[in-house]
């Protein structure tokens, strides 16, 4: 098999680990040469372009921490009104601060408005670009620079926002979430988001090793654990309607995942972690319970069939 171009070159100064510029670097393997990419400030703008080096090699843009969608919707726009269009994707990255809460508004009315690009955000479930500080997809009782564990707190004390049914709700044809702990996963809803003409929607938990506190090593593992505990759900919604959900068979508890990461290690230590711990043990089972994630136990052979 011939080797896959690396539109997303290495030598580019992401951390060790970091699931953020694997998710760009696999990106970049299913979408080939013919994309034009608006990107948001944060991380991944950082560590991939700093004057006068870059790692794409396709054509990029930075302009404004909360702007990348509308500036990818100009750009859709512009290749629509000058007849270029033709199959050049065009695609917004940003991570979560830019997307669920700085970016919020502008993407909201990217996406109602019906442009053809692909909105892709990196859930590292903070601002990690500026010191770890908490945005609204950091999950509850993780540790953050401005929401910190302590005497007082548990930590962020505020639930997860939910951008995906916030995304469905404004129509478009396509959201879909996923892992790059999944790379499968990740390339089938990638390839399906740019198959399909209109606004789409893909938030994929990608890893960050300084602010979750996991060593490099340990990177994959921990967003496996993400989607095996339930803490993470994958699934798509087409039209409004979730179609597909990625099903988890011996579900673990969601301590496998918490006791891994620093952000979390308060709840093992503190008085009062233990029902701290079970109250996101219970977030899971809802996720779990809403999208219908545990595979049930085949009966057992010759035992009477379930009424
Ligand atoms: C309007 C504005 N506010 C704040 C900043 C400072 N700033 C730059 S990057 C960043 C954090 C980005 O967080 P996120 O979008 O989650 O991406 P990550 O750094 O995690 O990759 C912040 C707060 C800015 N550049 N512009
Ligand atoms: S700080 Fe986090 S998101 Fe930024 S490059 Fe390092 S691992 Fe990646």
């Amino acid at each position: 098999m011939a080797a896959l171009e690396d539109l997303f070159a290495s030598g580019h100064r992401a951390c060790a680990g970091c699931g953020c510029a694997l998710t760009l670097k696999t990106l970049m393997h299913v979408v080939g040469p013919n994309v034009i990419i608006a990107n948001a400030t944060g991380c991944m703008e950082v560590i991939a372009s700093p004057y006068p080096e870059t790692a794409w090699k396709v054509p990029w843009i930075h302009s404004l921490f909360e702007n990348a969608a509308p500036v990818a919707a100009g750009i859709e726009a512009g290749l629509k009104a000058t007849g270029r269009k033709n199959d050049t994707k065009v695609i917004a990255i940003g991570g979560d601060g830019a997307t669920f809460d700085i970016g919020f508004g502008f993407l909201s009315g990217v996406m109602e408005r019906g442009h053809d690009i692909l909105y892709l955000c990196y859930d590292n479930e903070a601002y990690m670009n500026t010191g770890i500080q908490r945005s609204g997809s950091t999950p509850y009782d993780a540790s953050t620079t401005t929401t910190p564990s302590g005497k007082i707190s548990f930590g962020n004390q505020r639930p997860k926002k939910n951008m995906p049914a916030i995304m469905a709700a404004h129509g478009v044809p396509y959201v879909a979430v996923t892992s790059i702990g999944y790379p499968a996963d990740f390339t089938k809803k990638i390839r399906k988001a740019l198959s399909i003409e209109g606004p789409k929607y893909i938030q994929v938990h990608a890893t960050c090793t300084p602010g979750w506190g996991v060593d490099s090593a340990q990177s994959i593992e921990i967003l496996r654990l993400a989607v095996e505990t339930a803490m993470y759900p994958l699934f798509e919604y087409e039209n409004g309607e979730v179609t597909s959900v990625h099903k988890i068979k011996d579900r673990k508890p969601v301590r496998e995942y918490l006791e891994k990461q620093k952000r979390f290690s308060h709840l093992f230590k503190m008085p009062g972690g233990d029902k701290e711990i079970e109250k996101i043990q219970q977030l899971a089972d809802a996720n779990a319970a809403r999208f219908g994630l545990d595979v049930k136990p085949k009966a057992p052979q010759g035992a009477a069939p379930e009424k």
